[in-house]
């Protein structure tokens, strides 16, 4: 199967420009534009921090805020899973999708179990194109894919040469690659019967030997359009191999942005298509619903010459709404597709019959719910970053114009004033110095304690915490590997879990407390409006972990109903993807409260610099005029000016703000062809 690419692939290294020459469909199209907006918005950014740095607005806390922001843009990734039962055509309709531009079969599809593990495809620039495939026996250790993914020589690394069509069919076809193993093996691993054939099934009996697939995961490394711009595919093998692999069910599923779910139309909705649907996919949240696209696919096999047209679309339509009502969704929601016919018309420029195979619904369908959902996203994280740190320079443009402002007021009083009342400012002056210094010296007493209670937020919540947590887990799972006592260990860990989360809340109000009623103090001493501090919410966090427990339990009991024997092995896998999703949760934390700090401190830290250099600029002012009066319309002059240049850059700011805000919001950004 996978051969006949050799036959169609150009061999002489053009084969990426091939691309270009096939229609521009909604999807390209609408991704294109979705790379160009992220590219433009990306832009205005760096002219924001290009003009904070010519203005020397720029400090290294700046940098990092901007800095977050790009990267942000720049690792953008949009993933789309392709889910069913095994042969429903997941591969053949992401190789018509996605890779008919190539002119062939990319990912290889068969009859019967093909695909053996989760493959992910996306391109990643930093690494030479390749196909990496994590071997199946990493399943015996304590790990998950996602913490193999940091260690490269545990993936067997094959690499794919873009001018020889051949040689890379081969390499791609490792991904159907199963191996026999003596049967006891196949249940350590946890897989027993996962790639049996009915063929090996009665090989079984006779010799011990059984089949499993070679590889835990693979990943294709491919510098493919829609993956430079951080499209990533998942095609994921048949039943089975999910419930086995619990870090789709936890992991990749939830993350995926759109789940496209394929039937086939020859077999109808099926008992064990409805188990999988029931299971992973369908799930209460109606805004999750949103991202599932169901295609029923093989429609081919209803195209009967002998029929008279209007009578095989009434039979394709008939089929969609018994499938929509089986699945609970609505018929709009099912689209009729043939993944074969619509590669071969693709490969063939064939238009009539790429219309037939109701392919380009189904893109268009999937760019629709892909792309806006995420651009929303992305938009409103951008803004608010940006719109964050506008306000904080436009602050300090703010409070320079309000001494100056309290200058101009001095000095313009003291037109035609004598030499006593220069006398009496200085005094005003020197008095207002000496509640500054008593503010700073303050000011150093609270971040000595600021300190202390940052170090005991991060430590409740430190992966440190977390290892102590699942190493008890896993003893109280080794002492006691029976429903019973899994199910106490692993309520006792989500539990524990929570208290942590909900003391490193408690702190994190106090510091909140202890911060505001500081800034208030400091406002009223320094005659400035205060500052309020953001309160940081952990309600984030408590869902996930919640979410997490939930997802848990439902797997843990189809788990433990699916297989008898080899119990244990899989229960620590499990254990260690419910610890790693967990971890993700303390990963996502602690920067979170980073951030948060920094929100919280830094305003604070340069009010108290900001207000000291407008004390110096005062007495430096009245200090000039101390010595010659005559100075003083030159001076207010000078100040005038000075005012004036505030506002205009802060007019700058905000223009450089409003354009990134225009940019984010804008209906237009993605071009009328691909709004259609
Ligand atoms: N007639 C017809 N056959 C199709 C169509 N799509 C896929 N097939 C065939 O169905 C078989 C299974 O296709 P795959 O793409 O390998 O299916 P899969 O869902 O990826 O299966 P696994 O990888 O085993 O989980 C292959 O022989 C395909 O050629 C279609 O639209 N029409
Ligand atoms: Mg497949």
């Amino acid at each position: 199967m996978v051969n006949s690419f050799a036959a169609k692939l150009p061999t002489n290294g053009a084969a990426l420009h091939i691309f270009e020459m096939t229609t521009s469909r909604a999807l390209a199209t609408r991704f294109e534009a979705y790379g160009e907006w992220r590219k433009r918005l990306e832009g205005c950014v760096a002219d924001l921090h290009r003009w904070l740095r010519d203005h020397d607005l720029a400090d290294a806390q700046v940098d990092q805020r901007i800095d977050d922001v790009r990267q942000r843009l720049q690792q953008d990734r949009l993933v789309v899973t392709f889910v069913a039962e095994y042969s429903r055509g997941k591969s053949e309709l992401i190789n018509a999708i996605f890779f008919a531009d190539f002119g062939a079969r990319l990912l290889p599809a068969a009859a019967g179990r093909t695909t053996m593990c989760p493959t992910e495809l996306l391109y990643d620039p930093g690494r030479p194109p390749s196909l990496q495939v994590l071997p199946i026996e990493t399943r015996l250790k304590d790990e998950t894919i996602d913490a193999f993914r940091s260690f490269p020589d545990e993936w067997t690394t094959f690499p794919l040469d873009l001018a020889d069509a051949a040689g890379m069919g081969d390499v791609l076809a490792r991904i159907s690659e199963v191996k026999r193993v003596p049967l006891a093996l196949a249940r350590a691993l946890g897989l027993e019967g996962v790639a049996d054939s009915p063929a090996t099934e009665r090989l079984r009996s006779a010799d011990e030997l059984t089949d499993v697939p070679a590889w835990r995961h693979a990943i294709i490394n491919f510098p493919h359009p829609l993956l430079q711009q951080g499209l990533v595919i998942l095609d994921t093998p048949g039943l089975n191999a999910i419930g086995a692999e619990p870090e789709l069910t936890l992991k990749l599923l939830p993350s995926a942005h759109v789940i496209v779910f394929v039937l086939a139309a020859d077999a109808g909705v099926t008992r064990s298509d409805l188990d999988v649907w029931l299971r992973d996919l369908a799930g209460d949240d109606p805004a999750q619903r949103r991202t599932r696209l169901v295609a029923l696919n093989k429609v081919d096999s209803l195209w009967d010459e002998l029929k008279p047209p209007g009578a095989v679309a009434a039979e394709i339509r008939g089929q969609v709404e018994a499938a929509a009502t089986l699945l609970a969704l609505s018929p709009a929601q099912v689209f009729p597709v043939s993944a074969q016919k619509g590669l071969l018309a693709k490969v063939n420029g064939d238009d009539a019959l790429l219309e037939r195979s109701g392919l380009l619904a189904l893109e268009d369908a999937l760019s629709a719910r892909l792309i806006p959902a995420k651009q929303d996203l992305v938009a409103e994280a951008t803004r608010s970053a940006v719109g964050a740190l506008g306000k904080d320079v436009c602050d300090v443009f703010e409070a320079r114009q309000k001494s100056i402002a309290e200058q101009l007021a001095d000095l313009r009083e003291l037109r035609g004033k004598n030499q006593d009342v220069v006398t009496h400012m200085m005094t005003r002056v020197n008095e207002d110095s000496e509640i500054f210094e008593r503010s700073a010296h303050r000011f150093g007493a609270v971040r000595t304690v600021f300190a202390q209670q940052t170090t005991g937020l991060f430590d409740v919540i430190s992966l440190e915490k977390l290892r102590e947590h699942a190493g008890k887990t896993r003893r109280g799972i080794e002492r006691s590997p029976f429903t019973k006592g899994v199910r106490i260990a692993m309520a006792e860990f989500f539990t524990t879990i929570r208290r942590d989360f909900h003391d490193a809340g408690r702190r994190a109000n106090e510091i909140h407390d202890m911060m505001q009623a500081m800034y208030t103090r400091f406002a009223v001493e320094s005659r400035t409006t205060p500052y309020s501090p953001p309160p940081f919410s952990m309600l984030k966090y408590h869902k996930e972990i919640d979410r997490l427990e939930r997802a848990y339990n439902e797997h843990f009991n189809t788990l433990w109903n699916m297989l008898s024997k080899a119990k244990f092995s899989l229960t620590q896998g499990f254990f260690e993807t419910v610890a790693s999703r967990v971890k993700h949760v303390y990963d996502v934390a602690n920067p979170d409260v980073e951030t948060w700090l920094r929100a919280v401190m830094s305003p604070l830290e340069s009010h108290v610099r900001e207000h000291h250099l407008q004390l110096l600029r005062r007495l430096e002012s009245v200090k000039r005029i101390h010595v010659a009066t005559g100075e003083l319309e030159l001076r207010i002059g000078e100040l005038e000016q000075q005012y004036e240049g505030f506002a205009a850059q802060a007019r700058d700011v905000n223009r450089l703000v409003g354009a990134i805000d225009a940019i984010a919001i804008a209906p237009g950004s993605l071009p009328a062809a691909a709004n259609g």
